[in-house]
């Protein structure tokens, strides 16, 4: 069992230019906007406090870092940041708006040298885009180590959940034990989802679940 027992803001940026590394091991979340990124984070740090939220998409405008420490079964202490990145996707945006989110997460992938793997979330309920798919991919030949999380669970029953996985696993070309089922309002595959991502933080899983 992981047991989260600190997570805090650290700090804001927006420039990747100014990026500096914070020596621990970074997780990054991505997603289309408003598919709950930082409801993801919140729901991780038991704090609904932590992350702004909103239900209007393009609510986090900088790459936001937090501070996650755990313990787990063994009583190991272990640190490591969470990284909150823009959404991309956001059709209302203004073309220039679109174009700096997109550096921003770009340049965020390119500077950092503390990057362990990237959670890429998709709303259970919808196809995977374009620009989901151009996501995984564009991690894939970064190289990154890519977990996709299927969130917002509690719209949906078990059977279509199962559908769900089936279709968003078809989508991205990965096995369907390799799509990720959490709700941030029910919590979830809560759990699981930090089990898998302390591997990454220690190190012990490295391999690209793209094949
Ligand atoms: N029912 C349900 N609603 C959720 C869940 N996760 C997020 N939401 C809602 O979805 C909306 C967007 O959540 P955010 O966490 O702000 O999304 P985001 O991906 O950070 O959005 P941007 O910062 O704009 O890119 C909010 O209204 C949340 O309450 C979930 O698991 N279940
Ligand atoms: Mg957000």
């Amino acid at each position: 069992m992981v047991n989260v027992k600190e997570a805090k803001f650290i700090s804001s940026r927006a420039d990747a230019a100014a990026y500096e590394s914070f020596s621990l091991p970074e997780i990054a979340v991505v997603g289309r906007s408003n598919v709950g990124k930082s409801s993801f984070i919140n729901m991780l740090a038991n704090n609904k406090k932590l992350a702004k939220t909103s239900s209007t998409p393009g609510r986090t405008r900088l790459v936001n870092f937090f501070k996650f420490t755990v313990a787990e079964n063994n009583n190991n202490n272990n640190s490591f940041m969470l990284v909150d990145l823009p959404g991309y996707g956001y059709a209302k945006a203004a073309h220039d708006e679109q174009n700096r989110w997109k550096s921003m997460i770009e340049g965020y992938f390119e500077k950092t040298k503390d990057l362990k793997s990237v959670v890429l979330l998709v709303d259970i309920r919808h196809e995977p885009t374009i620009k989901d798919l151009q996501m995984f991919d564009y991690l894939f030949r970064c190289n990154i180590a890519t977990t996709v999380v299927a969130t917002k669970a509690d719209k949906l029953s078990k059977s279509q959940i199962n559908k769900s996985k089936i279709e968003i696993a078809k989508a991205f070309k990965i096995g369907i034990n390799n799509v990720f089922v959490c709700s941030s309002e029910t919590r979830v595959g809560k759990e699981q989802i930090l089990e898998r991502m302390m591997q990454f933080v220690e190190g012990g899983a490295n391999e690209n679940l793209g094949d």
